[in-house]
């Protein structure tokens, strides 16, 4: 059912691949596997973007489709989720980048495991960052980012924290291109490889 799933959203088959989600879901598969199909997929069409084989188009329905799917496994998710919540999280992918699925999961992943996620969107500049900190109160604040132009706005929005006041707000970053090195040269606390790395650098935080 799974690769049912990959073959439909690899195919852009968009109502195919919210039939077979639902009909996944409503046989009890767990809504994680469900999300890991997604990524899978997702790798296959980015894949196929840098071989020159699909284009923006497909790239935008994808993440669409991948939209539709979250919504519907949000709902069943949030049921198992923690009532209290854990803590506050700023997010948002920084500043001349709209590269926005991978946030998304990253911001749903937080949220269905007990996190309050205030989203910024895409192309988030550093000033609304702190604003969003100073407004919520929030410990952590999580910066996502696809372009290598997204390294600069991402230090400049650690800077502008600091600059606030706000250095004890801890700075977690990701995204296609990040590494350790990059966080290193962004002055963040911390990088996370994917969305559950988000989730346990915040759990991490909120102990502390
Ligand atoms: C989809 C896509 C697009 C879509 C974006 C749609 C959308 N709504 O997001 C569209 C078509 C709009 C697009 C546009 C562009 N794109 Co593009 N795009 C991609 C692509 C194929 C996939 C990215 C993606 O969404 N992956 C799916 C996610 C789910 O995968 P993931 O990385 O595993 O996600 C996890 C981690 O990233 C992590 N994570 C992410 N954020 C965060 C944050 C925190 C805090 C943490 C802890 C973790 C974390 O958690 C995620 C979930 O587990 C990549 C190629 C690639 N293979 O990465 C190129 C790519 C990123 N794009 C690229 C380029 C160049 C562009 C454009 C400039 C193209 C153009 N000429 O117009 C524009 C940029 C416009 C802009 N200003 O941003 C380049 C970047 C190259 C570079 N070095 O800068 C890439 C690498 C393709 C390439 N090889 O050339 N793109």
């Amino acid at each position: 059912m799974s690769q049912e799933l990959i073959n439909a959203i690899t195919e852009m088959r968009e109502d195919d691949a919210l039939q077979i989600t639902t009909q996944m879901l409503d046989a009890g598969a767990d809504p994680l596997d469900v999300l890991e199909a997604c990524r899978l997929a997702m790798e296959i069409i980015g894949q196929r973007f840098e071989a020159g084989d699909c284009f923006i188009p497909e790239l935008i329905l994808a993440g669409e489709m991948l939209n539709q799917i979250s919504a519907e496994i949000k709902p069943r998710l949030e049921q198992e989720a923690a009532r209290q919540k854990l803590g506050k999280v700023v997010i948002g992918t920084v500043e001349g980048d709209i590269h926005d699925i991978a946030k998304d999961i990253v911001a749903f992943m937080l949220d269905i495991n007990g996190f309050e996620v205030t989203d910024l969107g895409v192309d988030v500049p550093p000033a609304k960052f702190v604003e969003a900190v100073q407004q919520t109160g929030a410990k952590i604040v999580g910066l996502s980012g696809f372009l290598t132009l997204a390294y600069d706005p991402m230090k400049a929005t650690v800077q502008a924290l600091k600059a606030a006041g706000l250095a004890d707000v801890k700075v977690m970053i990701g995204g296609g291109q990040i590494d350790e090195q990059i966080r290193q040269y962004a002055g963040a606390d911390a990088y996370g490889r994917d969305a559950m790395a988000a989730v346990n650098l915040a759990k991490g935080w909120v102990k502390e």
